[in-house]
């Protein structure tokens, strides 16, 4: 039987591109699937025959909005300005890719829009990550910037995630401009854009396929409980042997190595307070079910 994996779903038609010679099928799901509870999704890996798929290999992980599986990365698309960069945005969508099982990849997108003062201080900012995760610092204005990103992609399943403005599209148009996807002009009015990426497909992009729909589009932690909360922090967690009490929330517990780390100047206080932030906020969130 031949192997495929799942880059389109509309009306029911599954369009799965073969593994081996790259053709594209439009398929529908076995009947069994329906019975069992099962059905197909963008992303899967599948055995098929002419017209049906016939089985569904095992998934490494799965994302609810947008419905995809088995991604390999999340590219974290974080704007320097128009809208602001936000640590605590890039924080949380870093605790989301971690709950999901994905890669984060940290993208520092309109690089061009600071000046050389800026761009050290955001640089110096940002420093602290860079020990964690891969970062690249682009601009979709400047095709120079996007060399070593463009390699990113490569035999990978990615999808893109970042507020709405912070330039997912336009990268994706200034890799390959025959995607020719839909980029909103920023609103001033609101300092942020329209929602302009909608439909759920994967393209392929530079030796390996991407979603455009924005990955984690809701930021919500529905099924986070704030006490495993540091599970999704990879400082927190290299450090956590040092706490002196197990199960240890590093918020008013003594001898605590994670507020020591904060205070030696090893974990940007920033992003410990929003830790502290966002951990309050699950506990609040626990409260109403
Ligand atoms: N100066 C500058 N502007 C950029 C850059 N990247 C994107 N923009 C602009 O920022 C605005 C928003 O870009 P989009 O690509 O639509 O942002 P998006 O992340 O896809 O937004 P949604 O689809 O709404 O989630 C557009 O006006 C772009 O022209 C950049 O690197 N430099
Ligand atoms: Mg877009
Ligand atoms: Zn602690």
């Amino acid at each position: 039987m031949n192997e495929g994996r799942i880059i389109k779903l509309i009306g029911g038609v599954y369009t799965v591109q073969d593994l081996n010679d790259r053709s594209t099928h439009s398929l529908r799901p076995r009947g069994i699937f329906r019975h069992k509870n099962e059905s197909p999704k963008v992303g899967d890996l599948v055995r098929y025959d002419e017209t049906l798929i016939q089985e569904i290999l095992p998934r490494t992980n799965e994302l609810v909005r947008p419905p995809i599986v088995n991604v390999d990365q999340a590219l974290l698309i974080n704007s320097t300005k128009s809208p602001n960069f936000s640590a605590f945005l890039l924080d949380r969508f870093l605790i989301l890719a971690h709950q999901a099982d994905i890669e984060p990849i940290i993208v520092i997108n309109k690089i061009d829009l600071l000046g050389k003062v800026a761009y050290e201080k955001l640089r110096d900012e940002i420093s602290h990550y860079e020990k964690y995760y891969r970062v690249f610092y682009v601009s979709a204005k400047d095709p120079s910037t996007l060399k070593a990103f463009k390699e990113v992609f490569e035999d990978r399943l990615s999808v893109l995630a970042g507020q709405t403005g912070s330039g997912k599209s336009s990268l994706l148009n200034a890799i390959d401009p025959s995607l020719d996807l839909k980029t909103g002009e920023t609103s001033k009015a609101l300092g942020r854009g329209r929602h302009t990426t909608r439909h759920t497909e994967l393209l392929e992009l530079c030796g390996g396929l991407i979603a455009d729909t924005p990955g984690f589009s809701k930021l919500d932690f529905h099924d986070i409980e704030a006490d495993e909360l540091t599970n999704y922090y990879l400082d927190f967690l290299e450090r956590i042997d040092g706490c002196k009490f197990r199960g240890c929330r590093h918020i008013n517990e003594p001898s605590c190595a994670i507020k020591k780390a904060v205070e030696d100047g090893e974990i940007p206080k920033e992003r410990y307070n929003n830790y502290r932030r966002i951990h309050e906020e699950l506990q609040a969130q626990k409260k109403y079910y």
